[in-house]
């Protein structure tokens, strides 16, 4: 990169667009002129890229969410100019941490589903696999989160505010989407994902509705302008914002718009595709494009493709239905029954009646099927796409993908032996395992420079980045202590930078020599933050009745936005902070710990967090969880697991070792075996610093402002059942921690157990996951450009 080109480049950018010198310029006018210069520098490359790609099979990745967060810094990384272009700044007298600071992230996605798209895309493009994301271009994301005296406010997250200068609008290639009642005009926006080590730049194509007219001259003219501008609005309303849905399906109408404009828009562009390529021969269609379904909220392009083929492309019912079935793979992404999206007939024959015909003829298709091979009645029901009037987007998507996914071993097994083991026995062949990962670059060559630019120097060479399996080469310093007392001294520096950010942001003082114990993930009962704020009061309990006690200082932090209509997730919030008022404000306490939950937990502020953690808490019931990456993240950056036996914390463990975690818990079978004979009130009576903390919720130590929330939570856990067994674990939770503070008391344990999470988490990069979709379901081999 040419120093002087650079700086010329970012100030004619700067000029064109803002009509200033840089030295006038904002922060934010800066991200974007920098950016714009960036952008330059791989247009080219992304051109011949998409000219490469063409030439062979692709595959598309079609997702309702994309958890992207900043795109500056990361791509500085990729593009491998992050040092040099923060000396050109410095130049400048521009600081570049204030730059990237200043970027708002994109929040399209609520959280795991989301983020792992968007480690995908990245992996795609390190991999040079021809992958194409598509998506929505929601003006609004995710919510923003405000804490107001300890409760959750959302606030509109409007992240385009500053514009978004790494999004190219291609306003020729944009495709109409018909619903009933009205069409709008899918525009695409897209985005360069770049390759780390190639030259090679994959696109997320993100659509954005909008009207085909911008508004009505006669009513505008008579002076109603509201109904004037219906179309618009309308359009407008299809992109407009992220449904806050964390596992759970709202059925709401704008949804289904949303997911059928996408899947439309894509499936169209696909086809035109295919279409300057073959013109209309379709024959060879499966051949060409494979379309993975990230969930469910996609499936709604099985019978688009099919309805297109039939309705626009002359092509039979019988030969269609045979071609998407050559097309579409399938990936589940839990075992929560709510989450699996169910659509009232009603709804979908409202919007698009076609597409309801075209289901109705799969399922008559797929119901003799099965009549052939001997099915009774009863079978069938089960296996049935359309069932007391919904229509089973699973169902859709089992029966014509040709592959079905799970995303951790232990989640694979469930949907196999239980959730979907009638499928299974239909379709073994379908069932895959895919266990999920995380792109180093942003979770490790990003976010943690200092262990990055430390790995790289006793490796000897930065291929790890690439090659994340290299990392098993770290444990020959096992018994090195100047490479152990390292590791701690970068963890140190990783700890201070984080308290530092949390002082500024949110006013609270951390002490970086205690023990960083963090939970960051969304909000949800199974994920049983609750059941870490227990224990933090039991702790806090013993260490008034003990202050001498035994223990390292400790800092407990939690990150997690709730779904603004899920009210126990929203009172656990509350608990939480009226624990952390409580245990912060205690002078008997004299800051031995302290408990904080930050406000706005996103992508770029967990780039903080990961790195800074000494234990990653994943303390899930077991088989809830279908894998977590969070996880994952935490591994990397050289947190121990504190966990329960769920989801992917069961491949890490076997990676790392058991020993250099801390598993507690009920495991998957003890939950069977105790199945409904559990009665969690026993528990409850059992121990009598389980009742202590528990009562807490309705004895007065704490007020939830006269709501009743807190009777709830207390309810649903001593009389409703305790669906998510968190006081049977709670006991086995104190154990686990108790050996977690004897672990640190031996720094030098601590580190060698921290180098063996860093050293066996290659596998966990999402490089490894996607070239296992690329080989093992969608049958493509990496293309790089020259
Ligand atoms: C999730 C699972 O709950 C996670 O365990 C999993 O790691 C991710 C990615 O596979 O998918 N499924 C799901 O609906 N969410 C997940 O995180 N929820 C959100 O994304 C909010």
């Amino acid at each position: 990169m040419n120093k002087e080109a650079l700086k010329n480049s970012i100030n004619k950018y700067c000029k064109v667009k803002y009509g200033k010198s840089l030295g006038e310029a904002k922060d934010y006018e800066i991200f974007n002129a920098l950016s714009l210069a960036l952008l330059e520098e791989v247009v080219d490359d992304w051109s011949e890229t998409k000219a490469l790609y063409n030439q062979g099979k692709k595959a598309y990745y079609l997702s309702a969410e994309y958890l992207m967060g900043r795109a500056l810094g990361n791509n500085l990384i990729s593009m491998g100019v992050y040092d040099e272009v923060k000396e050109v700044l410095n130049e400048l007298n521009i600081d570049l941490n204030a730059i990237e600071e200043i970027e708002e992230d994109a929040g399209l996605g609520n959280g795991g589903l989301g983020r792992l798209a968007a480690c995908f895309m990245d992996s795609g493009a390190t991999t040079n696999i021809p992958l194409q994301g598509y998506g929505i271009r929601y003006s609004n994301g995710l919510f923003n989160q405000k804490m107001v005296d300890g409760a959750q406010m959302e606030e509109v997250d409007t992240w385009l505010k500053y514009g978004d200068p790494w999004s190219i609008r291609k306003d020729d290639e944009a495709v109409i989407v018909e619903f009933s009642d009205y069409s709008v005009k899918a525009v695409p926006y897209d985005m360069p994902i770049i390759a780390y080590g190639s030259k090679n730049v994959n696109t997320l194509r993100l659509w954005q509705s909008e009207s085909l007219e911008s508004f009505d001259f006669d009513l505008f003219n008579k002076q109603e302008y509201t109904e004037a501008l219906k179309c618009k609005n309308d359009a407008e309303n299809i992109s407009r914002v992220l449904y806050p849905n964390d596992s759970k399906e709202a059925g709401k109408l704008l949804r289904l718009r949303q997911q059928y404009f996408m899947v439309s828009a894509s499936l169209k562009d696909i086809i035109r595709t295919h279409k300057a390529k073959f013109g209309s021969d379709f024959s060879s269609f499966g051949k060409e494009h494979a379309v993975q379904l990230n969930d469910t909220h996609p499936v709604l392009a099985i019978p688009e493709l099919i309805r297109i083929l039939v309705d626009e492309e002359n092509v039979k019912f019988k030969d269609a239905l045979s071609i998407a079935k050559t097309v579409f793979a399938y990936t589940n992404h839990t075992i929560l029954a709510e989450a699996l999206e169910k659509w009232d007939v009603k709804l979908i024959e409202k919007l698009f009646p076609r597409i309801l015909e075209i289901i109705r003829h799969i399922d008559f298709v797929f119901v003799q099927e099965l009549e052939d091979k001997g099915y009774d009645k009863e079978a069938i029901n089960e296996f049935k796409i359309i069932n007391y009037n919904q229509v089973r987007m699973a169902n859709l998507a089992i029966y014509v993908g040709f592959a079905v996914n799970g995303v951790a071993a232990l989640h694979t097994d469930i949907l196999k032996d239980t959730e979907l083991h009638n499928w299974y026995e239909l379709y073994p062949e379908k069932f895959q395992n895919k266990t999920n990962g995380i792109t180093p670059r942003r979770w490790m060559r990003l976010c943690n420079q200092e262990l990055s630019a430390y790995i790289t120097e006793l490796l000897g060479t930065e291929s790890w980045v690439n090659n994340l399996s290299e990392l098993k080469q770290l444990e020959k310093y096992i018994d090195d202590e100047a490479v152990l007392n390292k590791l701690m001294a970068i963890k140190k520096t990783k700890k201070e930078q984080l308290a530092a950010y949390i002082k500024e942001v949110e006013g609270v003082e951390l002490d970086p020599n205690s023990l960083f114990d963090i939970q960051i993930k969304r909000l949800h009962e199974y994920k049983r933050q609750l059941l870490n704020a227990f224990y933090i009061l039991d702790l806090y309990n013993r260490l008034k009745a003990n202050p001498s006690m035994d223990i390292p200082n400790v800092t407990f932090i939690f990150g997690a936005k709730a779904f603004p209509g899920y009210v126990r997730a929203k009172a656990i919030v509350k608990f939480i902070g009226e624990i952390a008022k409580k245990v912060n404000n205690d002078p008997v306490i004299g800051g031995k710990m302290k408990v904080i939950f930050v406000e706005n937990y996103r992508v770029s502020y967990g780039e903080k967090l990961f790195p800074a953690a000494d234990i990653s808490k994943q303390i899930s019931t077991a088989g809830k969880e279908a894998s977590g990456t969070g996880n994952m993240k935490f591994m990397m950056n050289g947190a121990l697991t504190f966990g329960t036996y769920d989801g992917a914390n069961v491949e890490i463990v076997q990676e790392a070792k058991e020993e250099n975690n801390f598993i507690f818990g009920l495991r998957v079978e003890d939950i069977e075996q105790i199945g409904g004979k559990y009665n969690s009130k026993e528990y409850y009576e059992a121990d009598l610093s389980l009742k202590t903390v528990v009562d807490a919720l309705v004895d007065g130590t704490f007020c939830d402002g006269g709501t009743g929330e807190f009777q709830d939570l207390y309810n649903s856990l001593v009389n409703e059942g305790d669906t998510y067994f968190l006081l049977a674990d709670f006991v086995a939770f104190k154990e686990a921690e108790d050996k977690v503070f004897a672990a640190y008391k031996d720094q030098k344990h601590w580190a060698q157990m921290s180098l063996m999470n860093i050293a066996n988490s290659g596998i966990f990069s999402s490089d490894r996951t996607i070239m296992q979709y690329a080989n093992e379901i969608w049958g493509i081999t990496p293309k790089t450009v020259k």
